[in-house]
């Protein structure tokens, strides 16, 4: 099947559970009163940088220097480390493909199938094609002047999605509610960002929303530990959204900064455990109509085309602001980053490359654009 044949298929998304979310067991209805009108709406605080290679105002954070080799050398390590597979695909199928060859129909072809195969996407390797069609058509390419013209194409779709998150200090707290499926690194995201928002000198609370499991709980309380941070938490079996809803009020009492909470990871397609996770959107909003102010969906970046299962589920059930996309060290299926930003457009807010807490570092379009084809940045 050719890629243009493939072009009209979609991505064959999984189904979205048609749940309908049942009220809050136990719920105190006092409780869940309305706090009145939302505040005049905040000033926009830009957080403008997630731990990156780029300076960032934080003076608690350990920064590297952006022409400091250290870190950044660490950084993109891992990241070529863990977009090896994908890698290794694509520079492989280039270099079969181009050894001096005219860029003709066929050749423009064959590439779009094999851009296909490293997972970017019907839409996106449509894309690249089209735009190589245009700069090079019918001349003389080597496998070199591919992978570096795919490269450039793959960083100016990546760059629209490559965002950093922003807090509104006004909001007092900025809720971000955290979401995603069993062991996509929710936890450890949260643990990340804690450590990242207190590093700037913000006030971080974190709501420990996984009430199914009491490892869970403590899981999160060791983070919070770590971060400086206090942890809210409930007895295993607790109702989560009544967890979250207490957490927003004690939080927004003692006029924290940031709120974040955790939730239980949820198969897209158990619709019951999908409707609990619109019942915490939900009654949150009964705090502020604006809250959650952030939903961040982490993805796991090794489960490759599933990813747009994932994003297409959890966004019919919340309203997913950004993702976060987990475990790029690991053997990544890297083209996926590339097909959601195509296909979704939600912003990248950051990646995670380790299990640590300094393991995070905001998503740049051309260095993984470039990780992704082989080359060096
Ligand atoms: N290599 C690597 N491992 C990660 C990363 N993020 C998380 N992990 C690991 O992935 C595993 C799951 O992480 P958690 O943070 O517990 O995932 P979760 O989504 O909270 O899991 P559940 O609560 O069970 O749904 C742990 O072993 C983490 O250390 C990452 O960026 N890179
Ligand atoms: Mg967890």
């Amino acid at each position: 099947m050719s890629g243009k044949d493939r072009r009209d298929e979609g991505q064959g998304g999984a189904q979205v559970p048609g749940a309908t979310p049942a009220e809050v067991p136990g719920a105190r209805p006092a409780e869940y009163a309305d706090h009145g009108a939302p505040e005049a709406p905040p000033p926009s605080r830009g957080l403008s940088e997630i731990p990156t290679e780029r300076p960032i105002e934080a003076p608690a954070l350990e920064r590297p220097n952006p022409g400091e080799r250290g870190d950044r050398g660490g950084w993109l390590v891992r990241l070529k480390r863990g977009l090896g597979s994908s890698s290794e695909k694509l520079t492989g199928g280039i270099s079969g493909l181009f050894t001096r060859r005219r860029l003709d129909d066929e050749a423009l072809e064959d590439l779009e199938d094999l851009l296909i195969g490293a997972d970017l996407g019907v839409g996106t390797a449509a894309k690249i094609a089209g735009a190589l069609a245009k700069s090079r058509f019918n001349q003389e390419v080597t496998a070199e002047d591919v992978r570096g013209a795919v490269a450039d194409e793959v960083a100016k779709l990546l760059e629209p999605v490559a965002q950093t998150i922003s807090i509104h200090e006004a909001h007092k707290p900025h809720v971000i509610l955290v979401c995603g499926v069993n062991g996509s690194g929710k936890t450890t995201t949260i643990a990340k960002l804690a450590r990242l928002f207190k590093s700037v000198g913000l006030e971080v609370i974190l709501a420990a929303g996984d009430t199914f499991r009491a490892a869970a709980t403590e899981q999160l309380q060791i983070w919070g530990k770590r971060a400086g941070c206090e942890v809210i938490a409930r007895a295993t079996g607790a109702d989560a959204a009544s967890l979250a809803y207490d957490a927003y009020t004690q939080a927004r009492s003692q006029r924290a900064d940031i709120l974040i909470i955790d939730t239980a990871g949820r198969l897209h397609n158990k619709s019951d455990l999908m409707g609990e996770l619109k019942k915490i959107e939900r009654v949150l909003k009964k705090v502020d109509p604006a809250a959650p102010h952030d939903c961040i969906l982490v993805l796991d970046a090794t489960v490759g085309q599933n990813a747009h299962a994932q994003v297409e589920v959890f966004r019919e059930m919340v309203a997913v602001t950004g993702l976060v996309v987990t475990k790029v060290d690991g053997s990544a299926k890297g083209g996926v980053v590339v097909a959601l930003a195509e296909r979704f457009g939600l912003p990248v807010y950051a990646v995670g490359v380790g299990e640590g807490m300094e393991d995070m570092r905001a998503f740049e379009a051309r260095s993984f654009a470039r990780s992704l084809l082989g080359l060096s940045s």
